[in-house]
């Protein structure tokens, strides 16, 4: 079995621990006061994805005050449709704002050919956290997945109830495909890049995937994560891939089942006892404290990381948060957790 001087690299390598490896979700950003000064340095927050020694500096904040087992590269998931030549901006307050692909007549706009120099500084930032992560860690880089994205970019933003994209998929699924398929183009690219540039590991956020039904589930979900997975191993062979396919219940049987998915990451209301039964057999779980207890703190939220480690870090486990950081978290808490999993004990 390969072996790498990375803990959390080895657990999704096959390897087995005594102290599972732990990074959180969003884990560098606004509770941070360091990232919040610095943020005032940037123009705005594309800026911020855009400019390698800011996004260098953001990515190694919270190692450097906390010690997780992994970094995860600073950029957002709407880099990629701002590649295929989308209007994407970020307001204060609102979230981001693209204008809006709402048919098949409107995918002129977008455009492969420039894909890799507009993504080309977040690839400076890649390598240069490469060189200055702490010794030991894992270099996690990240896409959204096709079904999260085509969100943004057909509702315009952050949506309510998918009306807009369900209705384009549900009444020209062909036309919807082919949004679908110049993600799921541009991302692989993305993807096998950042591996190129020193990713140890690729994690895939379907941050909206729960809203599926279970056929659009399969064709809009499964099928294009799958291919870019496909892709990316491909290119880069051996490379882990974590999935995080938020909210879709038993079907992340799918993805642990799927030999080329190395690890799946759960959503907070995912059961454990199940997951551990399912899931663990074949794959490394991931997951999944509610990050709303590092804003609450104190024994309820030992007492809670403490379940998931006694239910899960028997087998390959990888400790985090059920989703990201809510910014009115106390970095003290964030301490309080990472002694609490420090000194647990199998
Ligand atoms: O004001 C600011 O400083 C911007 C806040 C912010 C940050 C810190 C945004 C805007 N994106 C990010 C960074 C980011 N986004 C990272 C890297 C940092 C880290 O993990 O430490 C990652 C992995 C993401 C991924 C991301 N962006 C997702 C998937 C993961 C998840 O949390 O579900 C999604 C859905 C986005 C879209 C996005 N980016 C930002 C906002 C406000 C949103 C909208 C979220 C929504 O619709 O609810």
């Amino acid at each position: 079995m390969t072996q790498s001087g990375k803990p959390l690299l080895n657990t999704l390598l096959g390897n087995s621990s005594d102290q599972p490896p732990f990074w959180l979700m969003r884990q560098a950003g606004r509770y941070l006061p360091e990232y919040l000064e610095l943020r005032t340095s940037a123009k705005d927050f594309l800026d911020l994805c855009f400019s390698p020694e800011m996004a260098i500096e953001v990515t190694v904040q919270p190692l450097r005050r906390f010690g997780m087992d992994a970094a995860i590269l600073f950029s957002d998931i709407l880099v990629v449709p701002h590649a295929l030549g989308q209007n994407v901006r970020f307001e204060t307050g609102r979230g981001p704002v693209l204008d809006p692909i709402r048919n098949a007549k409107e995918l002129g706009i977008l455009s492969q050919d420039e894909v890799q120099i507009r993504l080309a500084p977040v690839y400076q930032t890649v390598s240069g956290v490469a060189a200055a992560m702490p010794e030991g860690t894992t270099l996690i880089g990240f896409a959204g997945a096709p079904w999260t994205v085509a969100t943004y970019m057909v509702e315009g933003g952050s949506s309510r109830n998918y009306e807009t994209i369900k209705n384009w998929s549900y009444s020209d699924p062909d036309g919807f495909q082919k949004l679908i398929d110049m993600v799921v183009e541009a991302t692989s690219a993305y993807l096998i890049e950042q591996v190129r540039h020193g990713a140890d590991v690729i994690q895939i956020f379907d941050t909206w995937a729960g809203v599926l039904s279970e056929t659009a589930f399969e064709r809009w979900c499964f099928d294009p994560i799958i291919n870019i997975v496909k892709q990316v191993k491909e290119s880069c062979p051996g490379i882990p891939v974590i999935v995080f396919p938020r909210g879709v219940g038993v079907q992340y049987e799918w993805f642990a089942r799927h030999p080329l998915v190395d690890g799946v990451s759960l959503a907070t209301s995912v059961p454990l006892a199940w997951a551990r039964d399912v899931l663990q057999p074949h794959c490394v779980v991931q997951g999944n404290l509610d990050p709303i207890l590092l804003v609450t703190g104190g024994d309820g939220m030992v007492g809670e990381i403490n379940r998931i480690l006694d239910t899960m870090a028997s087998g390959p486990f990888i400790f985090n948060l059920g989703h990201g950081f809510v910014p009115e978290t106390p970095p003290e808490i964030v301490g309080l957790l990472t002694k609490t999993i420090r000194s647990w004990k199998n």
